[in-house]
């Protein structure tokens, strides 16, 4: 059932997190008063019982569940028991205890990554366990594919108005920047502000050449309210699975990435790449012909949140 009650019970679910907190921000900005938020130790999400208590004493309406164990190509290849268990233990608490509640609808977060490696591009929502994963995320793929399929589950035995959105890589204020563990935009923009003072070189990871879609958590955010408001009919047509990918349409190679993170930061030193680390999957560009369809387009330039991003970056206390 659709959003219209601006006094709606909202639950946000990761609401301290880059996806949450947008969420958050677009909702609250929207008239939306009553969002309900936990932290982790408020919280824990993996808690099965616990998050049953909460959904009892909060009786939450609406649920969007972006709270995850996320991270860049290297953490996902590095802790695969975090990303599979997390992700599996906080998704199955939060969907069993939403339908439980009575939950009028829940938005799934899930990934790109969920689609198989040689998929044919851009990736059709179809293409779901069509063949073999990207080998460095498959354990953060197989916990969003779990959790897609749960709330397909739901719909088909329950009638349940679950839905799972796929955003492509995202990147924004908020996000995190520890190159160790981040994914590659905000690894790009702390390596390139930290080179304009030192002189470089920059390393890129890999050999540059896979292709990557990126889109401003901004734009997600008003996907994620634009979806909890539509009809349930309509959104019933367009996506008879309950998927919708969200993306911009249009990717780039990394090494024109790092050029354009480059440009904007105002680095014009060296960049070298790094093979030994590894690239991933070659390209993940999705269809976004259902959102489009329903009337939904992403609207931030890659160049101008690039920019808003280093911004809020370069304001953070260090
Ligand atoms: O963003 P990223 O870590 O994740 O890396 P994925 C994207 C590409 O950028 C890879 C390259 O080809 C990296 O090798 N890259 C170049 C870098 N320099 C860097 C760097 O300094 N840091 C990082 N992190 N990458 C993740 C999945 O895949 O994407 C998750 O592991 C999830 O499961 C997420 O799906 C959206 O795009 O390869």
């Amino acid at each position: 059932m659709r959003l219209e009650d601006p006094h709606a019970r909202i639950f946000v679910a990761g609401h301290r997190g880059l996806v949450g907190s947008a969420v958050a921000r677009e909702l609250g900005e929207s008239g939306y008063d009553h969002l309900v938020t936990r932290t982790r130790s408020e919280l824990d999400l993996r808690d099965p019982t616990a998050v049953s208590r909460f959904f009892d004493a909060e009786r939450p309406e609406f649920v969007v569940l972006a709270a995850a164990r996320v991270g860049g190509i290297l953490a996902n290849d590095t802790w695969p028991v975090d990303f599979l268990y997390d992700n599996l233990a906080i998704q199955t608490a939060v969907i069993h205890a939403a339908h439980a509640a009575g939950v009028r609808r829940l938005i799934f977060l899930g990934s790109t990554c969920i689609y198989p490696k040689r998929a044919p591009q851009p990736l059709r929502e179809e293409a779901l366990l069509t063949g073999p994963l990207e080998p460095t995320n498959e354990w953060y793929a197989v916990a969003k594919i779990a959790g897609v399929k749960l709330c397909q589950a739901f719909r088909r035995q329950h009638g349940a108005d679950f839905v799972s959105l796929m955003p492509t890589n995202l990147y924004g204020p908020g996000d995190n920047f520890d190159p160790r563990t981040s994914h590659v935009l905000p690894a790009l923009i702390h390596k390139f502000d930290g080179a304009r003072s030192s002189g470089g070189p920059v390393t890129l990871w890999g050999s540059g050449t896979p292709r990557r879609e990126f889109l401003h958590v901004d734009d997600l955010a008003r996907a994620v309210r634009f979806i909890l408001e539509t009809d349930e009919h309509v959104l019933h047509g367009a996506a008879p699975d309950g998927m919708l990918n969200v993306g911009v349409g249009e990717d780039i190679t990394i090494y024109d990435l790092a050029r354009l993170v480059a440009d904007v930061v105002g680095y014009d030193g060296r960049i070298e790449l790094d093979p030994s680390k590894p690239d991933g999957t070659p390209r993940k560009l999705v269809d976004v012909t259902r959102m489009t369809d329903l009337g939904w387009t992403a609207s931030i330039p890659l160049r101008q949140g690039i920019a808003d991003t280093w911004r809020w970056y370069a304001a953070q206390p260090r």
